[in-house]
């Protein structure tokens, strides 16, 4: 949207607002010309529009598929982030009903945390760089499979691995149509909001008495710590301090790189606690920017921003508006020296013939803790996984009572692999 004259800004903002929390919630771009943006702008009211489409499922449709589900063996329920809204206002009640079925929750990665990753029924992440018991599930056979608002891209499919096909019988819900049908074929398409959806499985599961037939679920195992006092410290590491530390009030906003797999991989996320990632346009920096408005946008919450340095390097420049802004937000940095997602796969593609040590990818040794610093931040560099807890601890005390931003940079080996074995493994695979 473009702002032709001062007195209608607050009609387009509302506008955008509108766009932005559609029932598909997409960002909105307002463009103001640089003579505009100093005018005042004028006081004309304008509410946003309520438009909200209504969908109702087909009678009988919520009793078909809670039927499939209970005579299900391996049933999988899969989450996307198209179902973050109806969860954060049914919570219980979508645990009450999957634990009336017995039944696994997948999520993919945008919708990483929707459901307890904690839970005995949570299978965690199934994709790229997702849990092992996921794939263990998936891998031996889904038979019912209920899929809520995801569009089953490359990230959530693993590069469209085939486990998913095994399904015979295959819910697909979501707002937008156009996803239908794009990776799997047949199965029955619901065009509703996953609140409808849900909703209408509940008000039909008092009249429900079919035992559930599932398998039982395999458990998460925790990550066993990398050894102690290694030098540089291991990635995983940083994963598991910031387990040890994560609180229900968090927002966490992770980069694309090494990190999105790392996260998504080891971090256990139990809502209310959100994870948000951007893997659509998967831009780099990306967090720099979000973990801010996050924070504006919800004060009481604590905004933490996970990226390499590449991404910071790119980006970090944002820790200035943070500063300026008085904005307690909170940066980890993975500091690696190296662009390491790009450095791993092209040494991963080659079969190690490219060394990960050359100077290729390597990012020149900047001392961002002082780039940090230069920008208005306080800084907290750590070397070992007892200093990162300190430095985490300090961090969030100094975003609450100080209102400024926190770098904590965490000096880790570029060396460590990450869990993106099949998507190297497939590009590399491209035309042999
Ligand atoms: C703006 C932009 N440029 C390039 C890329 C391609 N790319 C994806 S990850 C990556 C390397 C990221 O390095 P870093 O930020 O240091 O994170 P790490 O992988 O080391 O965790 C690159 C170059 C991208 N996604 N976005």
């Amino acid at each position: 949207m473009r702002l032709a004259e001062p007195r209608t800004f607050p009609r387009i903002l509302a506008q955008a607002i509108n766009v932005a929390t559609a029932p598909r919630p997409c960002a909105a771009y307002v463009s103001v010309p640089a003579d505009l943006a100093r005018m005042a702008a004028g006081d004309e009211k304008a509410a946003v529009p309520a438009w909200r489409p209504a969908f109702d499922l087909p009678r009988g449709h919520a009793r078909h598929v809670l039927q499939a589900l209970a005579r299900a063996r391996r049933p999988l329920i899969y989450l996307g982030s198209g179902a973050r809204e109806a969860l954060a206002g049914g919570r219980a009640e979508f645990h009450e009903l999957v634990h009336a079925l017995r039944a696994p929750v997948a999520t993919s990665l945008r919708g990483k945390g929707l459901f307890p990753e904690s839970d005995e029924l949570s299978l965690g992440v199934l994709g790229m760089a997702g849990s092992e018991r996921a794939r263990a599930y998936a891998e031996a056979g889904i038979d019912t499979l209920v899929v809520i608002g995801s569009s089953l891209g490359e990230w959530a499919t693993r590069g469209y691995d085939q486990s998913f096909t095994t399904a015979s019988t295959y819910f697909h819900v979501d707002l937008d149509p156009s996803v239908f049908g794009q990776f799997l074929r047949g199965g029955e398409h619901i065009q509703a909001d996953a609140a409808t959806f849900l909703r209408a499985l509940r008000s039909e599961m008092p009249t429900f008495t079919e035992a559930p037939l599932a398998v039982p679920v395999p458990q998460r195992q925790p990550t066993p710590p990398p050894v102690s006092r290694e030098t540089p410290m291991s990635p995983v590491s940083v994963m598991l301090a910031l387990n040890e530390t994560l609180r229900g009030e968090d927002d966490l906003y992770i980069d694309i790189g090494n990190c999105t797999g790392w996260a998504a991989h080891h971090l256990v996320i139990d809502p209310p606690a959100r994870i948000f990632y951007p893997c659509g346009l998967s831009s780099m920096g990306w967090s720099c920017g979000a973990v801010v408005g996050g924070k504006i946008g919800d004060p009481r919450r604590t905004a933490i921003a996970l990226l390499g340095d590449g991404a910071f390097l790119m980006n970090g420049s944002e820790v200035r508006t943070t500063a300026k802004n008085g904005v307690g937000a909170v940066y980890v940095v993975l500091d690696d020296g190296y662009l390491g997602m790009v450095n791993h796969g092209e040494h991963a593609q080659g079969g190690g013939v490219v060394p990960l040590d050359d100077d290729y990818y390597f990012l020149g040794g900047a001392d961002l803790a002082r780039f940090a610093e230069s920008l208005g931040a306080d800084a907290h560099p750590a070397a070992d996984p007892d200093g990162l807890r300190e430095a985490l601890r300090a961090a969030r005390t100094g975003a609450a009572k100080r209102s400024r931003p926190q770098v904590v940079v965490a000096r880790i080996d570029h060396r460590v692999i990450p869990p993106y074995g099949e998507r190297f493994t497939s590009i590399a695979g491209d035309g042999s």
